[in-house]
């Protein structure tokens, strides 16, 4: 399979005090056949931010870990529960909250969407999104069969996300995992990229967020 090179900028990274700042980008997969991409996907942003992964179980299907850069450490439900046994123990699901300037989440399946727009939390990632501090951005790549995309269910919940404060990175219309042709795929890493990072240019990080 092609992938995708990533993209760079001549754009310095946001300062801080006069020190490059590189923002702290949590990337998330839940279960797509578009997660075989997610690889691609942490190799983009490795060069210029700070990159930490979650994947669902499902998207861990999809997911070779050794497409995921050496540096990127990989979160799963078992380190959600093997992290904490006792009061006082770190809750995974909130350090990562903590840490993260901005949380992506690609692709976002119409399972994983669904649960997201009606507030449940029954893994890590969804655990993180239902802990979100909505002062930080929080971007989301869909990736699903056109007639999952095309159902009514999938406007009433991207109405409610939107409603919550997530950023839409709209699907593209192209051949399926499935070999139905039409809208439902998961933009491509490159575009994910660039939109998080002319993003940020935009919308420089506040000091406060973890410097
Ligand atoms: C299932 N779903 C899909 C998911 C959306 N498809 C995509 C692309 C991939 C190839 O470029 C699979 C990543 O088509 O995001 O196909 C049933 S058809």
């Amino acid at each position: 399979m092609a992938q995708a090179e990533p993209v760079t900028s001549s754009v310095e990274p946001v300062q801080i005090n006069g020190r490059p700042k590189r923002p702290k980008i949590l990337l998330a997969a839940s279960g797509s056949v578009a997660a075989i991409k997610f690889g691609n996907l942490c190799r983009c942003f490795c060069e210029w931010a700070e990159v930490k992964a979650v994947a669902s179980k499902s998207a861990m299907h999809f997911i070779d870990r050794r497409t995921i850069p050496d540096d990127v450490v990989l979160y799963t439900d078992d380190d959600e529960w093997s992290s904490w046994s006792r009061i006082g123990d770190t809750v995974l699901h909130i350090e990562l909250r903590r840490w993260a300037d901005i949380m992506v989440i690609a692709p976002l399946s119409a399972n994983t969407l669904g649960k997201i727009a009606g507030g449940l939390c029954d893994n890590l990632l969804t655990c993180i999104v239902r802990a979100w501090d909505y002062s930080k951005p929080l971007f989301v790549a869909p990736a699903m069969n056109t007639f999952m995309w095309k159902n009514p269910f999938t406007e009433k919940h991207l109405v409610s996300i939107d409603e919550l404060g997530i950023t839409l990175i709209p699907p593209v219309t192209k051949r399926l995992a499935c070999g139905d042709y039409g809208n439902g795929a998961m933009a491509e890493p490159s575009l994910i990229y660039k939109t998080i990072r002319l993003f940020l240019e935009a919308h420089p990080l506040p000091t406060s967020y973890n410097a």
